[in-house]
């Protein structure tokens, strides 16, 4: 039985693509057929995304994977997509964009903090959400709307779902990073929106991974070359969610890093941890493909660097990555850190600047040599890994034995070793492609091309997935092969 390709839209801050995935015994083989540049743009006064470049983008990315499938003889059984999570774009009820959606790093929304926490404690937001404060949060966004009369909110991968399929739905694992879904029940927290005098169908019913919005309209499918009945399926949204899905762990004592834009470091649990100890320490429960919890914390990530690598093009000092990180690992340990979560990084631009003045302020000295300020980013990523995973041990009441990091930081064997290092544990690297994995999973186990529960689509990433183990050293330096 050929149980055809599916194909994987997955797009995160900095980039998007579109896959191909097989998915036999040996694991799954992806192909990219499509990858295109993602960032966030200063427009009607504000940080915003170009989603219709973004949508165009996919578009183009389906006609390559009709074309490319159609000169192997092979059918695409459905479509999957994963982005960042909380961002909304809003559509009218003739289902147009009414503008460009506002990013998380649009600094809006902080403002609206105050008044939605004058009219519900942040206690009891936690209680019932379990989602850790950040201020960019859906629940602060929508508090800065206007009007939202006879307007529609879609989350990101529901928008071009929606613009697909012509189907309104909101995936549950990205639903769960609103502020406005029940944890425990995993459902809409409808009395949030009562509240905060949002309508109770501002965004549309939940639909779950593994479940379909609905085949292509027949206008996009001729658009792009697929036949009408391609059926767009739910996957995690999330793009974390997906990641997470596809982390190779082979038993429960294990912690993850997904490690790209943002590092989200955590553990995966069957229930929420929903005390107040939890909250104090700012660990987000998230929903997880099969009704997990991501039990995690958003630790700052390689926005830092490449940030910094933005600012450094901008002086006409454009070294290679590796070039770069070799030459951090050169350095000593023990340098200075910066607290990698501070808000005060989420905003873009100047980001050696404000490195430099974090060090200065914690009344120590960082020059701008860049591979002083890589150094510094790499420790203090590790460092800040080290201790979301002790914390989360103590609050999840789990030990873990080792620690997965996937995603594109998996290839950077100084942030890998250095994790090693500071948590003690050996870290497993790979896959790097864990969210288009994920992706492809779910949709591969929903057209019956998979079997079985995560642990089972696991042990399929793992077959096909070569994966590297660092060792806890005392330094970088001893028996450390970058
Ligand atoms: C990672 C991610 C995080 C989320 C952040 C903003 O790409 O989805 O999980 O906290 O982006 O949406």
């Amino acid at each position: 039985r050929t149980p055809g390709v599916f194909a994987a839209v997955d797009i995160g801050a900095s980039s998007g693509r579109v896959m191909l995935g097989r998915v036999s015994g040996e694991g799954v083989e992806l192909e990219t057929v499509h990858r295109f540049p993602n960032g966030v743009v200063e427009r009607d006064g504000g940080l915003r995304w170009d989603f219709d470049a973004l949508y165009a983008e996919v578009l183009e990315g389906l006609r390559a994977a009709a074309t490319v499938a159609a000169v192997q003889g092979e059918r695409i059984a459905s479509i999957g997509i994963d982005t960042w999570a909380v961002d909304y774009g809003l559509v009218d009820d003739a289902g147009k964009l009414v503008a460009q959606p506002f990013s998380y790093r649009d600094d809006r929304s902080r403002t609206a903090v105050a008044h939605v926490h004058g009219t519900l404690d942040p206690a009891r937001l936690y209680q019932t959400t379990g989602l850790q404060f950040l201020q960019f949060n859906t629940i602060y966004q929508l508090a800065t709307e206007q009007d939202l009369d006879g307007l529609h909110a879609l989350l990101i991968p529901d928008l071009i779902a929606f613009l697909l399929t012509g189907v309104r739905g909101t995936e549950a694992t990205n639903a769960s990073t609103t502020g406005l879904f029940d944890a425990v029940a995993g459902e809409w927290a409808t009395e949030f929106f009562t509240a905060l005098g949002l309508r109770k169908d501002l965004f549309p019913p939940l639909i779950q991974p593994g479940e379909a919005y609905g085949d292509l309209l027949p206008d996009v499918a001729a658009a792009v070359g697929l036949p009408a009945e391609t059926t767009v399926v739910a996957v995690g949204s999330h793009d974390t969610a997906s990641a997470v899905a596809a982390v190779p762990a082979g038993n429960e004592a294990f912690a993850y890093i997904s490690s790209g834009t943002w590092s989200l470091v955590g553990l995966e649990l069957k229930h929420p941890v929903l005390t107040e100890a939890s909250r104090e320490a700012n660990f987000t429960n998230e929903r997880g493909v099969d009704g997990t919890i991501r039990y995690l914390r958003n630790v700052g990530g390689l926005w830092l660097l490449s940030e910094c690598q933005r600012a450094w093009a901008g002086e006409g000092f454009q070294p290679e990555l590796s070039a770069l990180l070799a030459a951090a690992a050169a350095l000593p340990a023990d340098g200075p850190q910066i607290n990698a979560d501070d808000p005060g990084f989420i905003a873009p631009d100047n980001m050696p600047g404000r490195i430099r003045a974090a060090v200065r302020r914690a009344g120590a000295d960082l020059g701008d040599d860049p591979a002083a300020i890589t150094r510094c980013i790499m420790d203090s990523l590790a460092a800040g890994y080290a201790r979301t995973i002790t914390a989360a041990e103590r609050l999840a009441d789990r030990p873990v034995e080792v620690v997965h990091v996937v995603g594109g930081g998996s290839q950077n064997a100084l942030l890998c070793q250095l994790t090693a290092n500071a948590t003690g544990k050996p870290v497993i690297a790979g896959p790097v492609e864990a969210t288009a994995l994920g992706n492809v999973l779910v949709q591969a186990r929903a057209a019956g091309a998979a079997t079985g529960g995560l642990p089972h689509l696991r042990e399929i990433v793992a077959a096909g997935t070569t994966l590297r183990r660092y060792e806890p050293l005392v330094s970088v330096h001893e028996g450390y092969v970058p």
